[in-house]
């Protein structure tokens, strides 16, 4: 699904502020045809969640439905146009009405969906828009959520949790991304697949375009100065191959972006259509116990990430997104996982320009096998397919994870992954794939065969042997070298760290103290440089983040080299100088 740009004969208009609301508790808003008279009980903003922007304890730890509403105008330009309605995303899902009319409902709370409101739209009165977000999770969704502990496994895992979910961050919902309108003409730019490779100095850019056309006949395609035109086949698709030569590579030392321009034209030249793709030609694969970029040995630096703000929630902050980036840059970072689920698109194209490369990591994070079910699998398969599509064209992009920590114990683990496997691999063949699993190496039941890359998470001295700072190097190696024994893979340690609340000190150094968390970082640093299969490694986690309640986490998970309000502990420093000298 293409990003929503402004272009030529394209326009946007942003619905992004405050909305009307109301809370369906007793869940009677469809029965009351809410969508034709919502109520007003508050107002909320987006792009927010809605947890944090009352002062009413029960709407903090809501979980239900919650009814946004407003009114827009269409201008009148507009008319015999193609207008969309598109949702950023809405956490979990979103039924959405315009005028009265249902449009449908979208599942998932971290991609983008659309609709197409021409025929339901005035062009001389106001228009209404109502979204009910509901963020109740089960067996069947992904992330699964609201598991009986009689499954064991990681629905044990936080028994007790308020609000209540297995995994450990806080289960915001509301509407976490930009809802835009935009307009295009009904012949219009579908979609864009590009695909890059590398002959010595040139860079290939292999480039497929979908077009809804009538009137359209070809397009003109402009790329580094080089222009293509090509007529459309009878479905409305070309295809073709660009050559740079010289090419600047896509690097995080050069981020280099070319400008993929199309333009849709009808038989007589008039435009139709134009959109501009930002591309960074590039390769990534994994070749014996390397990563390469480029054909070149590549180390992962960087972190384990969450969309988690003070007030705003899992909302998009464009001036949180800037100081993010510029903190990874400060640290020496090269990259970050989406841990737990996929971020905005507008984080995914700064990474893009900035140069990080990403391990773009689906929504399904800790899978109970016991609890899921067929439709699991399928639910977690189409979302595959939707983050592949709205992400492909990122040369950020380096790595899919298809989940984070699921039950690999379980031998149902097995076919559940190497079906998502599958998947992945015919939709992309040019990218690495990797599951991230926990530091089980022995337990796991194979799931992990045939994925690219081992990333695995290991907390040693913490989750156990707490306060052993001396058994770090020892636990760390066992596990480590046990996955390379069993795999003799590329491995990367995708998470490891401590808590440490910011101001607590310590000497000799203990547990929830910043020295405690400073050694524990210096001493795993220290054996992975030690080791020819180790590809990359990413702090757990860049910013203290919000949880739910447990006796284990006072507010917030406090293994973030930031705190929440982004200001640094001591093992920033200790990064950013590991960092500066690791290649
Ligand atoms: C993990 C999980 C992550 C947790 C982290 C922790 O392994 O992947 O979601 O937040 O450990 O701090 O326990």
């Amino acid at each position: 699904m293409l990003y929503p740009i402004q272009s030529r004969k394209r326009i946007r208009i942003d619905l992004s502020g405050i909305w009307n609301a109301a809370v369906d508790k007793e869940n009677t808003g469809i029965d009351n045809q809410w969508f034709v008279n919502p109520p007003k009980q508050m107002e909320l903003a987006t792009n927010a969640s809605w947890n944090d922007q009352t002062v009413d304890w029960e709407f903090h730890n809501y979980v239900g439905s919650v009814w946004y509403w407003r009114t827009f105008y269409v201008p009148d330009t507009w008319r015999n146009k193609r207008i969309v309605l598109r949702i950023g995303s809405a956490n979990y899902r979103a039924c959405v009405w315009v005028n009265d009319k249902s449009l449908g409902e979208h599942e998932g709370g971290y991609m983008p969906f659309e609709f197409d409101i021409g025929d339901l739209v005035s062009y001389s009165d106001e228009n209404r828009l109502v979204i009910r977000v509901n963020n109740e999770l089960s067996e069947e969704t992904i992330p699964q959520g609201n598991l009986s502990p009689d499954y064991g496994g990681v629905a044990l895992g936080r028994v007790g949790n308020f609000p209540d979910v297995h995994y450990d961050f806080f289960p915001y919902g509301g509407i976490h991304r930009p809802v835009v309108i935009y307009c295009t003409e009904r012949d219009y730019i579908e979609d864009i697949t590009v695909r890059t490779a590398i002959r010595g100095s040139q860079g290939i850019v292999r480039f497929h375009i979908a077009c809804v056309a009538d009137k359209a006949a070809k397009a003109i395609i402009t790329m580094a100065g080089n222009n293509v035109e090509k007529a459309l086949s009878p479905s409305g698709e070309l295809a073709g191959e660009i050559i740079i030569d010289p090419c600047e590579f896509w690097s995080p030392q050069t981020p280099h972006l070319y400008d993929l321009d199309i333009s849709l034209l009808d038989a007589g030249g008039k435009l139709l259509d134009d959109y501009t793709l930002p591309v960074g030609v590039r390769t990534i694969k994994v070749e014996g116990l390397k990563l390469l970029l480029n054909g070149q040995p590549i180390y992962l630096k960087g972190f384990g990430r969450h969309e988690d703000l003070h007030i705003i929630g899992r909302g998009l902050s464009f001036p949180f997104m800037v100081k993010d980036f510029n903190l990874m840059k400060w640290a020496n970072a090269n990259s970050f996982r989406t841990s737990h689920y996929p971020y905005s698109e507008e984080i995914m194209r700064m990474a893009d320009r900035w140069g990080f490369m990403v391990i773009d990591e689906t929504a399904a994070n800790t899978i109970s096998l016991a609890a899921a079910n067929e439709k699991t699998l399928q639910e977690h398969r189409r979302q595959l397919r939707e983050l592949y599509q709205r992400d492909k064209n990122h040369p950020s992009v380096i790595m899919w994870s298809i989940s984070n920590e699921s039950e690999l114990f379980d031998k149902r683990s097995k076919p559940y992954f190497k079906t998502l496997l599958d998947d992945m691999r015919s939709l992309d063949d040019t990218r690495p794939i990797t599951l991230v699993s926990q530091a089980n190496f022995d337990k796991e039941a194979g799931a992990l065969q045939g994925y690219d890359i081992i990333c695995y998470n290991n907390y040693p001295a913490w989750y156990g042997n707490c306060g052993r700072l001396d058994k770090i190097e020892q636990l760390l190696e066992e596990q480590l070298d046990g996955y390379f024994d069993r795999y003799k893979k590329p491995i990367m340690l995708s998470e490891f760290g401590a808590d440490a609340i910011a101001g607590f000190h310590a000497l000799p150094a203990e547990m929830w103290s910043e020295e405690y968390q400073k050694i524990t970082v210096e001493k795993i640093c220290s054996v992975l440089r030690k080791k020819k299969y180790i590809v990359g490694e990413h702090v757990w986690n860049f910013a203290d983040f919000k949880t739910g309640q447990h006796t284990a986490r006072p507010i917030y998970n406090h293994k973030g080299v930031f705190t929440r309000d982004r200001q640094p502990k001591m093992v920033a420093f200790l990064l950013k100088k590991l960092w500066e000298q690791k290649p």
